[in-house]
């Protein structure tokens, strides 16, 4: 079914949280709702790619601990694409321990992800403690987290009251909780953002248990604002013409929910 959203300028205005009102006023002013995974094992590749593909994206996804030859320089590198483009850092991380242990790992160790990637994420199953944690580092730096509420994996877990869970630990801390992962639309409300992986133009899978939907279908009936695309992009021999691709299509299923 769709849904009837709030557009992307007036969410830019609207929503409570500075992070989300930057990201929508991104998507409004260069009107793409992309986000790039860029799933490297190396560095000069990734910032390489990422300064083609920034004019095309809200957002840059990251896992910063497939680099094998990462640097500080690589973060200092992307933030300052980030600002080139105008594009925000999103690390998935899916923090998923004790809030003392998660604390640490946001903090510090040898990618001080809080210093740099404007958006994180978190597996809600720790419990609301991980939440607590992870805000205690990101709130006074202007974070936001997103809660890992629903998967594209094959028979993953991430269902039913589990799912629910998520949606009132997002709910009930949007100081610091700026939406979710998630392949349907699970809160009305419009301060938080649903981003959406598991997406390519020709449906599908992978061997090892990605499952697929087309931008549209994303969109249109599964009330994603955020459309996050890996391989479908980084995977072929034009990355930057897929990007244009997927920026359309997403962009175009965007302007079609609102004129319902
Ligand atoms: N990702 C998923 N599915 C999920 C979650 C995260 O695919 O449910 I949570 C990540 C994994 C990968 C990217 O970094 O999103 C998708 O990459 P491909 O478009 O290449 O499959």
């Amino acid at each position: 079914s769709i849904q009837k959203v709030m557009s992307h300028k007036e969410r830019a205005v609207k929503c409570c949280h500075p992070l989300v009102r930057s990201l929508y006023s991104i998507m409004n002013d260069k009107e793409t709702n992309l986000c790039m995974s860029v799933d490297f094992t190396s560095s000069e590749d990734l910032l390489q790619l990422v300064d083609k593909v920034g004019p095309h994206v809200c957002l840059v996804k990251t896992h910063i601990d497939m680099l094998e030859d990462f640097t500080t320089d690589v973060t200092q590198q992307l933030q300052r694409l980030a600002h080139k483009h105008n594009f925000l850092i999103f690390e998935d991380r899916k923090f998923g321990d004790i809030g003392k242990t998660v604390h640490t790992q946001y903090q510090g160790g040898m990618y001080k992800i809080s210093s740099w990637a404007h958006i994180t994420n978190a597996h809600p199953v720790p419990g609301p403690g991980i939440v607590s944690a992870l805000a205690e580092v990101g709130k006074p730096l202007g974070r936001g987290c997103l809660m890992v509420a629903e998967m594209s994996s094959s028979g993953n877990l991430a269902t039913g009251e589990y799912t629910k869970a998520a949606v009132k630990m997002a709910e009930t801390n949007k100081d610091f909780v700026i939406g979710f992962i998630s392949q349907s639309r699970l809160s009305a409300d419009p301060d938080l953002v649903h981003m959406t992986p598991g997406i390519k133009i020709q449906m599908g899978g992978d061997s090892l248990g990605q499952q697929y939907v087309t931008p549209k279908m994303a969109i249109t009936e599964r009330g994603a604002d955020v459309i996050i695309v890996g391989r479908g992009i980084t995977g072929v021999s034009d990355p930057v013409g897929a990007a244009k691709e997927y920026k359309q299509a997403g962009y175009s299923a965007y302007l079609n929910t609102l004129n319902h």
